[in-house]
């Protein structure tokens, strides 16, 4: 269960933030909108929101999942892998000094973007991609086993189209896991339930479960019906501003 999840919007240069997709450049106004109506998803999932205020040093600083690692017990700052956003963990540790008894932090040369890191229960999927390096991968693994974690780590560098592990790995909980085509025949993902993802449809893999309910993109039908008949109830949001970004719906909220 979550009971919080801290949340930042976007500042008014949202649009000089990274990306790798040729969607357009996203509408600043219509970006708010779908931030609140995010906001107001989570609240519907029984979250009390931390608000933080948008900082424009750092355009891409709404994708605030980036920045941490969150468990019970303690969290973990990353190191983002893109040089532009390194700088965010710092805003974001005074705030979670709040919360959290033990914080730790990923060193040098090690990096970690948050996207990458799927939980799943007691194990953790530790994606490596172009954002998050071994030496970051490692120094992580080695925390969350002081935690009791386990982990494994999913070699993505070679899977075209997504940015970050979470990109295409969602966990519903339950043994379960929703995997986008690329991603399903790993044999990291021997023993768990596999929810599918058609070719089409992929950006609505990196869903979350929050307590009752499953956060989804709108705008793909196929995979929404399947968790619904899973047994599922979901909230479908818009986020085509943020999908011009390069982010999905777990990167907009940092959930404990
Ligand atoms: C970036 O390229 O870093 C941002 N424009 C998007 C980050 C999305 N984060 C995520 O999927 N966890």
């Amino acid at each position: 269960m979550f009971s919080r999840a801290i949340i930042r919007p976007p500042g008014t240069n949202y649009a000089e933030g990274l990306t790798r997709v040729a969607l357009g450049a996203p509408d600043y106004e219509r970006a708010l909108q779908q931030h609140a109506a995010y906001c107001e998803a989570l609240q519907r999932c029984g979250l009390k929101l931390i608000h933080l205020e948008a900082d424009e040093r750092y355009p891409d600083s709404t994708f605030v999942e980036d920045t941490a690692v969150l468990i019970p017990a303690g969290a973990i700052l990353t190191r983002p892998g893109a040089t532009s956003r390194m700088g965010e963990v710092e805003s974001i540790k005074g705030t979670l000094s709040r919360f959290c008894p033990r914080i730790d932090s990923i060193q040098e040369p090690g990096t970690v973007d948050g996207g990458d890191i799927c939980e799943a229960g007691n194990h953790f999927f530790i994606g490596l991609s172009n954002r998050t390096n071994e030496a970051g991968a490692l120094q992580l693994a080695k925390l969350l086993a002081s935690y009791g974690y386990t982990s494994s780590f999913v070699d993505i560098r070679n899977v075209k189209d997504i940015l970050h592990l979470k990109s295409g790995l969602a966990y519903l909980g339950d043994n379960r896991l929703v995997v986008i085509e690329a991603l399903a025949y790993r044999q990291e993902f021997n023993g768990y339930e596999l929810v599918g993802v058609n070719v089409d449809e992929e950006y609505g893999a990196n869903c979350v479960r929050i307590n009752d309910y499953v956060l989804v993109a709108a705008g793909y039908p196929v995979f929404e019906q399947t968790l619904r008949g899973a047994g599922y109830k979901t909230i479908a949001l818009e986020m085509t501003e943020f999908q011009k970004m390069d982010g999905g719906l777990s990167c907009l909220s940092l959930r404990f």
